[in-house]
């Protein structure tokens, strides 16, 4: 008989967050949209995985309307993600916390919709993609793209729960307050006193409830092994 503790120790835990054992590095954050001049985007990354990710030969993709527009390419030869690890790229490093990769852009380094996307790639394989407001033929996941970004600087478009890829976009990604370099969370709370950091975040409640979600979905496999 399998004991509670099998059943943990077949997810990772790091920094209070389960995730299965399978993921690889996704998407998981865009905020692209402030009000007025876009002076604090950026796009976060995160390895859902149990191992480090070395990020050498993978290139981010920035493009607009089609897969060949490619505005914007981000190298991230030299780097690496740990398991449960964040990389942030963004716009200005001095306004977006927890900033890994500063392009120096400085405003508007992410495109406003519709029909925006972001792509990783490995080589030529295509490790995740997402768009936003739109979609755009081989980079939308699924059968429609993200909702649009908030026009604030404290809302972002997130995977929720944090680093849910289920390969559709339009579900995958929801309204979160801006998480740059930690867990996702939903906007369902006060964004701005989040930011501020007058209430804790993320809910304690949500991490359990993860947990128990990974539990529950590996003890379902392994009854049907
Ligand atoms: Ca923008
Ligand atoms: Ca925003
Ligand atoms: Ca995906
Ligand atoms: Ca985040």
């Amino acid at each position: 008989m399998k004991t509670i503790t099998n059943l943990v120790s077949a997810c990772t835990l790091t920094a209070g967050i389960f995730t299965t054992a399978n993921a690889t590095i996704i998407i998981n954050e865009v905020d692209y949209d402030q009000a007025g001049t876009d002076t604090a985007e950026f796009i976060e990354l995160f390895n859902p995985g149990p191992g480090t990710v070395d990020l050498g030969g993978y290139v981010l993709k920035l493009m607009s309307e089609t897969s060949d527009n490619i505005y914007r390419n981000f190298d991230l030869a030299g780097h690496a993600l740990q398991a449960g690890g964040f990389l942030v790229i963004c716009g200005d490093a001095s306004a977006v916390s927890n900033c890994d990769i500063d392009s120096a852009k400085d405003t508007n380094m992410i495109q406003n919709g519709p029909s925006d996307g972001i792509a990783l790639f490995s080589g030529t394989t295509l490790i995740d993609s997402m768009t936003y407001e739109g979609i755009i033929p081989g980079i939308t996941e699924g059968s429609g793209g993200a909702a649009a970004d908030k026009n604030s600087g404290v809302m972002s478009i997130s995977r929720l729960p944090n680093g849910q890829d289920t390969n559709n976009n339009a579900a995958d990604f929801g309204q979160g307050c801006i998480t740059p370099g930690s867990a996702n969370i939903s906007s369902s709370g006060n964004c701005s006193k989040i930011a501020a950091g007058q209430v804790p975040a993320p809910p304690v409640a949500w991490l359990l409830g993860s947990g128990l979600l990974c539990m529950l979905m590996h003890s379902k496999r392994m009854t049907r092994q």
